[in-house]
C-alpha cells in the first residue's frame, strides 16, 4: 500500500542539508560500502532505508508534519525534537497513534514493524529539502488536451450532472464520477497521486481535481462522455484548488495552492495556462518570525469582490488575491491565527469560517468589508472540512465544526443582524463520538447533522457516524455503524466525510480500506436514517473525499 514506485520529489545528494555527512566507507578489502546517511545524534541509516523513508514520509507524513518537519496540524519534529524523545517512543507513538489524531500506522497495518523502525530513524534526520518551482518547471507540464474552440457549445451527454458525485480513489491515482441516481460508476479518469479535492467551476461545467503531487486535472463535463481537457503540475505538493466565482468572472480563473514549494498559482480558468505565481514565504503572525515553508491550505473564491480568499498554514495569514488586473496583482493580507486548515462559508456566503487548528480557534473573515471580524476558541484542533451551516432553534443561523483533538462539536453564530448577541461567538458545545474526527456535514433540506470519527484508533469510534437531530439537540446522537452496513470482512477499514446529494435527502460515506482490499460507499436515507445502498465495484479503491456537483458548485454545506 506504501510503496509506490512514483516520485514525487527526487533530491540530489548536494541538495541534502549539511548536517548530514553521507559515506561512503572502503571495507578492510576495499570494496565500497553500501552509502550510510548519517546526523549526529541520530541513528545512521543505509541511503536505500533513507530514501524508501524519505518517500514514506512525503507520502504520509508531510502534510501533518510539513516538509521541514516545522509541524502544524501534527506536531514539530525537528531533530532537537525527535532525539530527545528516542527511538522505542517515536516506534511506539507511530504504531499506536494518539487520540489526538496522529494516525495508528502500526495498528492498522498501514505500515509494518521495519517501516516504522526506519521512520522512527529517520525523523531523527535533518529533513531533506526538496527543489524549488518556478514558472519555467511548470509550463512543462502543463497541457491543453482539448482547445477551447474545439470543446461542445453545450450538454452533450444525457447524465444528471447536478448530481453526479466525484469520488476520490486516494491511493489508485484516480477519481470515480458516479451518478446519484444510479449510484453507477459513470467514468473513473486518472489523476494525479492520491488525489484530495475536487471542485466545480461557477458554471458547473468544469470539475478541477488536484493530487498530493500537486497536478491538476480540468474535467469538461458537457461532452458525450466527461473528459480531460487540461492538465499541469504547479509544484511537489498540493492540497488546494479552485475556480473564479465573482461575477463576470465565472470559469474566467484557476487557482491552486501549493504545499511545496509554499506559494499558489493563478491559471487561465479554460486551459490551466498558468499567469501567476505567488510566494507566501514570510514573517508569521505571533512571533513575526520568518517562516520558510507557509503552505497554502484552503483556498474560497469569494462572491463579494474579483478575489481569491488564500489560507496560509504557518503564518497564520489570510490573504484576499484580486484578479481583476492579473498582472498587478492586489492582495489584502489579514492576520488571523496559525495553523489555518480548511473551512468554508457561512450561509450568507459572506463570511468565511476557517480553522485556525494550532490555536484552537475558528477564524471568521468578512469577505465584503475585507477584514477579521473575529477570532472563536473553540475545542481542540478544530477540522470543518467546509463545516455545517444550519438554524439552531434558539441561537439562529449557526455554522458549527468537529475537532480532531476533542469529541466536542463547536456550534458559532453566524448572524449578526437578527440575532447580534450570538453572533460570532461559541454558542453551544455537542458532545460527539470522540476526537479523531475529520467531518461534518449537514443541508438546507435536512434536519440532521452528521460527524465522523475517521481517525480515533478505537475501530468502533472510526468506523461510525454521529447524527444529531437539530431540533433536539440536548439528546444527544445516534450512532450509525456505517462499515458494518457495508458488510466487508478484512482491513482497517475507517468511515469518512459524509456528503449529501443535491435533493438532501441522502447521505454517503466512503468506507475506505487498504489499497488491495474491498472498500465501498454507504447511502443513508437522511430522514429514516436507514441504510439505503452500498455501492461496491472492484474499481472503488480507498474512496476518501465525495463531491457533489451542485452542493460543491454552489458552497451548499
Ligand atoms: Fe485533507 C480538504 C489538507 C489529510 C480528505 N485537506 C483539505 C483541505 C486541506 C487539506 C488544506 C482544504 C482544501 C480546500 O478547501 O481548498 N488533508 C490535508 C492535510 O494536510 C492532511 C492533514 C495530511 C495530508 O497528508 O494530506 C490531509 N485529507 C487528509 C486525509 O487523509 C483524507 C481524510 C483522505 C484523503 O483523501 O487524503 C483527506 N481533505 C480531505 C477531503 C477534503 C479535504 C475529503 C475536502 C472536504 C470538503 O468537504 O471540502
Amino acid at each position: 500500500m506504501l510503496t509506490r514506485n512514483r516520485k514525487p520529489f527526487t533530491l540530489s545528494l548536494a541538495a541534502l542539508s549539511c548536517a548530514l555527512a553521507l559515506a561512503l566507507p572502503l571495507s578492510a578489502h576495499g570494496a565500497p560500502q553500501p552509502a550510510e546517511v548519517k546526523t549526529a545524534g541520530a541513528p545512521d541509516m543505509s541511503q536505500a532505508d533513507f530514501d524508501t523513508s524519505k518517500q514514506i514520509y512525503f507520502e504520509r507524513c508531510a502534510g501533518c508534519h510539513g516538509v521541514l518537519r516545522k509541524g502544524a496540524t501534527g506536531k514539530p519534529l525537528t531533530p532537537d525534537i525527535t532525539q530527545a524523545r528516542g527511538q522505542a517512543y517515536l516506534e511506539a507513538l507511530i504504531t499506536y497513534g494518539s487520540p489526538a489524531g496522529m494516525p495508528n500506522w502500526g495498528t492498522s497495518n498501514a505500515l509494518t514493524k521495519t517501516q516504522i523502525s526506519h521512520m522512527a530513524s529517520f525523523i531523527q534526520h535533518t529533513a531533506p529539502t526538496p527543489p524549488e518551482w518556478g514558472m519555467a518547471e511548470t509550463l512543462k507540464t502543463w497541457k491543453v488536451l482539448v482547445k477551447p474552440e474545439d470543446r461542445p457549445k453545450k450538454q452533450l451527454n444525457d447524465l444528471n450532472l447536478e448530481n453526479l458525485f466525484s469520488v476520490t480513489l486516494r491511493d489508485d491515482g484516480k477519481i470515480a464520477l458516479i451518478d446519484g441516481d444510479s449510484k453507477k460508476i459513470v467514468k473513473l479518469i486518472n489523476t494525479g497521486y492520491a488525489v484530495h479535492i475536487s471542485r466545480i467551476s461557477a458554471s458547473g461545467r468544469y470539475l478541477l481535481v488536484i493530487g498530493r503531487d500537486a497536478k491538476i486535472d480540468m474535467i469538461d463535463l458537457w461532452p458525450a462522455e466527461p473528459t480531460k481537457v487540461a492538465e499541469i503540475k504547479v509544484g511537489i505538493e498540493a492540497r488546494s484548488v479552485e475556480t473564479s466565482k465573482f461575477k463576470g468572472y465565472e470559469d474566467k480563473y484557476a487557482i491552486a495552492g501549493s504545499y511545496w514549494p509554499p506559494q499558489f498559482t493563478i491559471m487561465d480558468g479554460e486551459t490551466l495556462e498558468p499567469k501567476q505565481i505567488v510566494s507566501t514565504r514570510g514573517m508569521t503572525v505571533d512571533k513575526q518570525e520568518y517562516h520558510p515553508e507557509p503552505r497554502v491550505a484552503a483556498i474560497i473564491a469569494s462572491h463579494e469582490w474579483p478575489e481569491f480568499i488564500v489560507n496560509i498554514k504557518e503564518t497564520g495569514k489570510v490573504m484576499l488575491v484580486n484578479y481583476q488586473d492579473i498582472k498587478n496583482l492586489t492582495i489584502t493580507t489579514i492576520d488571523a491565527a496559525p495553523f489555518l486548515h480548511d473551512g468554508g462559508w457561512d450561509s450568507t456566503h459572506r463570511y468565511f469560517m476557517t480553522a485556525a487548528n494550532n490555536s484552537n480557534k475558528v477564524a471568521v473573515i468578512d469577505s465584503k468589508e475585507r477584514k477579521l471580524t473575529a477570532l472563536v476558541e473553540v475545542g481542540k484542533t478544530p477540522h470543518p472540512g467546509r463545516g455545517a451551516n444550519f438554524v439552531h432553534p434558539t441561537y439562529g443561523p449557526v455554522w458549527a465544526t468537529s475537532h480532531l483533538g476533542d469529541g466536542g462539536i463547536s456550534v458559532i453564530g453566524t448572524d449578526p443582524i437578527n440575532h447580534p448577541q450570538y453572533a460570532w461567538k461559541q454558542v453551544e458545545s455537542l458532545k460527539g463520538q470522540g476526537g479523531g474526527s475529520l467531518f461534518i456535514k449537514t443541508h438546507p433540506n435536512s434536519r440532521h447533522l452528521y460527524v465522523d470519527t475517521t481517525l480515533n484508533p478505537d475501530a468502533k469510534l472510526s468506523q461510525s457516524a454521529a447524527v444529531f437531530d437539530i431540533d433536539h439537540l440536548d439528546k444527544g446522537y445516534t450512532v450509525l455503524p456505517i462499515a458494518e452496513y457495508a458488510g466487508i470482512k478484512q482491513g482497517a477499514l475507517r468511515v469518512v466525510q459524509p456528503e449529501y446529494n443535491k435533493a438532501g435527502d441522502e447521505v454517503w460515506f466512503s468506507v475506505w480500506n487498504g489499497q488491495t482490499e474491498e472498500s465501498a460507499l454507504v447511502v443513508i436515507d437522511d430522514k429514516s436514517l436507514k441504510l439505503k445502498a452500498v455501492i461496491k465495484d472492484k474499481r472503488l479503491i480507498t474512496p476518501t473525499g465525495k463531491f457533489n456537483v451542485y452542493n460543491t458548485q454552489h458552497d451548499i454545506y
